[in-house]
């Protein structure tokens, strides 16, 4: 029956988490029910044997201890470390919230229940099984702004459509500008396709407030104050229009630029960025000189500068540069943000159930998760309370903005919550009943990628753990005894799978599995946008349309420009914070893995040695950061590769990490950014204090 554990086979499979790389891997299969290591594949040639050091431990994470393996129901009390379970049948489990939510929908109706869902698994079908229920049932919708609402609209500005340069063209690079992102950190494999360009002599840039890993290898490190991005690209187009580094013909044949845009630029001088930057006029007008002298430059784009209220336009004013240049016609030269436009000729509408849905149902913005639950009419309307949250692929207990209003949401006696999970997360501590859910290891599902061009589908390599079931089987079964009378609810996973892909005209999941993948690049032309952009007119933009990408009442600056709308410190509040990823967390998934924690250690603020002695903290002490949403206590950090004023935390630590039992996003704010809301975690002031132990 199982193999033998002394040589372990190995099987093609594709790493769900929510990380652009979406890496092709081969895991070891030691026998029907257990794993060994998780190695990358060579057979792709975006991931090229590489992947992270915490995905190549995942035997740690799906052989955990502490996974969950059977259905649970809440005894007692609810809180973080005061909950208690006891073991139920899936079938008790089943029926409690079907009673539950058949109640709750005769008396509040449909809207008042929540299917909530992110990332979790990137996987189409069991990310998806959240939609087929909610359209089914006319459950409340959710607006998914968490993560790349506002870098999407900011990226679209110019653009027009969310694609760019293959990454594995960055080979042929002279110069690669990481603006707002930290790959050792949080995609890898853009560190391989550098290092390739490295070795021909190409130069690495790397913009962001701190020095991560990624700027510690880089040529030239911009350390600029967060939410200035905009400031620093005006100076530098100001700079290469005034040393005549611009490609007039291109500018004319394949962008909207003009005269007035040409007047805009200047007075957008290198000494006015500076000053908002925090950054020398020396080193602006190096870069631009750098940039301008290197057409085959390519500008990877990172979400960072993007999670902040004018994240938007400061993405929009990055993504002008190569069209100053024209960097975008030569090998190796443009920019890439995200793929996914690459991949629209598959039809989601299966996976999604978009047949069932209704569209005068609300739509609640998940970013928005703490003023929802605590009743906040600027969201709910005229609709009712949310009275169930039906919860897969997420853990909002510690990753959502306004983390004390979630948690008083959560804390609600009235609010009934179901978590489905692989993890006794501390949202699954909140839950009513908690169900269990499998990984990727076990169940099948097809995925497309931010940060390549390939489609690939993965197939379960182990049973199913303990009592685990999928995404898609849990809808289903909980859809059917809802009275639900659907195809999509008969069927498997890699049914639906089938189906999209056969309505697409695609090769079948068999063909595409067993062939590691289907790469979709198109050709040259097309994936430098030479045969236009994204827009009616095919241009690139530098006017922005924010009107039509959601700012209805017209905030956003036209052109490209600093938008002073950040949380700009102040006297009551000194200090700016970025909450940056971890390198060996993935949002809060790996926080429960040994390898992961030992890495990691603590949370902790890495503040600059002059602040620290300003406020006489030392290595190790504790240091309270507030401001009017909440307070938080931690461990000090000196660190010198930072502004002055600037304060990072890296890594979505539980809330039981900090000594007051909240989580650093308490202090982050859940006003939606323009044009059409998001998530502003890295635009925050705070004041610091010495704190108590
Ligand atoms: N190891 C690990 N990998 C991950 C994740 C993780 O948590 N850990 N998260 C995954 C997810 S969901 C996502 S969306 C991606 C995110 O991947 P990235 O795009 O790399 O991450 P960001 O959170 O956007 O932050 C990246 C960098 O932006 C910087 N930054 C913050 N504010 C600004 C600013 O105003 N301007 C500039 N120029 N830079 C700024 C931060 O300091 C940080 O170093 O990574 C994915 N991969
Ligand atoms: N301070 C701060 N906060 C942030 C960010 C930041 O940079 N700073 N980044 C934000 C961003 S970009 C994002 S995308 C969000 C992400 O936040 P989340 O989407 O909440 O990501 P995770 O914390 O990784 O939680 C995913 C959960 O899904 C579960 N899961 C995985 N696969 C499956 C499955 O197949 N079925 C089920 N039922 N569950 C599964 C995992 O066990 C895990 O607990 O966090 C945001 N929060
Ligand atoms: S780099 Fe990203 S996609 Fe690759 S294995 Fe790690 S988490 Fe998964
Ligand atoms: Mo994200």
């Amino acid at each position: 029956m199982s193999e033998s554990r002394q040589t372990p086979s190995r099987h093609y499979a594709v790493c769900p988490h929510d990380c652009p790389s979406t890496c092709a891997l081969e895991v070891e299969k030691l026998d029907d029910n257990t794993i060994g290591r998780v190695h990358g594949s060579k057979n792709n040639s975006y991931t090229a044997s590489v992947i992270c050091a915490k995905v190549a431990r995942y035997a740690e994470r799906v052989h955990h201890p502490d996974r969950l393996m059977t259905p649970l129901r809440r005894v007692g009390e609810k809180g973080i470390g005061v909950s208690a379970f006891e073991p139920i049948s899936w079938d008790e489990a089943l029926e409690t919230i079907v009673d539950r939510f058949t109640q709750i929908e005769q008396e509040h109706g449909a809207e008042a229940i929540w299917p909530y869902f992110y990332a979790g698994t990137m996987g189409w079908c069991h990310r998806g099984a959240n939609h087929r229920l909610r359209h089914a049932k006319r459950y409340s919708g959710q607006k998914e702004t968490i993560c790349i609402s506002i870098s999407d609209a900011g990226w679209k500005a110019g653009t027009g459509s969310k694609r760019g340069v293959d990454a594995r063209e960055i080979a042929e690079s002279d110069l690669i500008v990481v603006w707002g992102g930290n790959p050792v950190h949080t995609q890898i494999n853009v560190m391989t396709h550098i290092a390739k360009a490295a070795k021909q002599g190409a130069k690495l840039v790397v913009i962001d407030p701190y020095r991560t890993p990624t700027a510690a290898k880089a040529d030239m490190h911009l350390m600029l104050k967060p939410g200035t991005d905009g400031a620093l690209a005006c100076a530098v187009m100001h700079q290469l229009l005034k040393d005549g580094y611009e490609d007039a013909d291109y500018l004319a044949r394949f962008t909207d630029f003009d005269e007035d845009v040409r007047q805009h630029l200047a007075d957008k001088t290198p000494e006015w960025a500076a000053q908002i930057t925090g950054l020398s006029v020396d080193e602006i007008i190096a870069f631009a000189r750098l940039y301008g002298e290197h057409k085959k430059s390519y500008l990877r784009l990172g979400y960072g500068m993007s999670r902040s209220r004018n994240g938007a336009p400061n993405m929009h004013a990055v993504s002008c540069l190569p069209a100053i240049t024209g960097a975008w016609q030569y090998p190796g030269g443009g920019a890439l943000y995200g793929q996914s436009e690459i991949y629209k000729g598959m039809d989601r509408a299966p996976l999604h159930g978009t047949d069932l849905a209704d569209s005068s149902v609300r739509e609640l913005d998940m970013s928005r998760i703490g003023p929802v639950l605590t009743g906040d009419r600027r969201d709910l309307g005229d609709g009712p309370e949310v009275k169930a949250l039906f919860i897969q692929n997420t853990n909002p207990m510690a990753v959502a903005p306004d983390l004390n209003k979630v948690h008083e949401g959560f804390r609600r006696e009235d609010l009934f919550v179901v978590v489905h999970e692989q993890m006794m997360t501390e949202t699954a501590a909140m839950a009513d009943i908690v169900l269990p859910a499998t990984t990727f290891l076990e169940h099948d599902d097809i995925y497309t990628a931010s940060g390549h061009t390939h489609l690939q589908v993965s197939k379960a390599i182990i049973n199913a753990q303990g009592e685990c079931r999928s995404n898609h089987d849990v809808v289903s079964e909980l859809a059917k005894r809802l009275g639900v009378d659907h195809q999509l609810f008969e069927v498997s996973a890699l049914e639906i799978i089938e189906k999209s892909l056969q309505d697409s005209n695609l090769p079948t999941a068999e063909q595409i599995h067993q062939q590691q993948g289907l790469d979709l690049l198109g050709s040259f032309e097309e994936s430098h946008f030479l045969n236009g952009f994204g827009h009616a007119d095919g241009r690139f933009h530098f006017y922005a349309d924010w009107q039509a990408l959601g700012d209805k009442e017209g905030v956003l600056p036209r052109l490209p420009d600093h938008a002073e709308l950040i949380d700009a410190a102040d006297a009551e509040h000194p200090f700016r914070l970025v909450t940056a990823p971890a390198r060996t967390f993935l949002n809060t998934s790996f926080t429960e893995t040994p390898g992961s924690v030992k890495k990691e250690k603590q949370p902790m603020a890495f503040i600059h040695p002059e602040d620290c002695d300003a406020l006489a903290l030392e290595e190790g002490g504790w240091v309270a950061l507030g401001n009017s949403l909440g307070e938080v206590r931690l461990k000090a950090k000196p660190f010198a590769g930072v502004q002055a004023g600037v304060v990072i935390v890296e890594g979505i630590w539980p809330n039981h990490a900090f000594i007051d039992g909240i989580g650093i996003n308490a202090l982050v704010s859940a006003e939606p950014a323009l044009p059409d809301g998001g998530a502003v975690f890295h635009d925050t002031k705070v004041w610091l204090k010495a704190g108590r132990s």
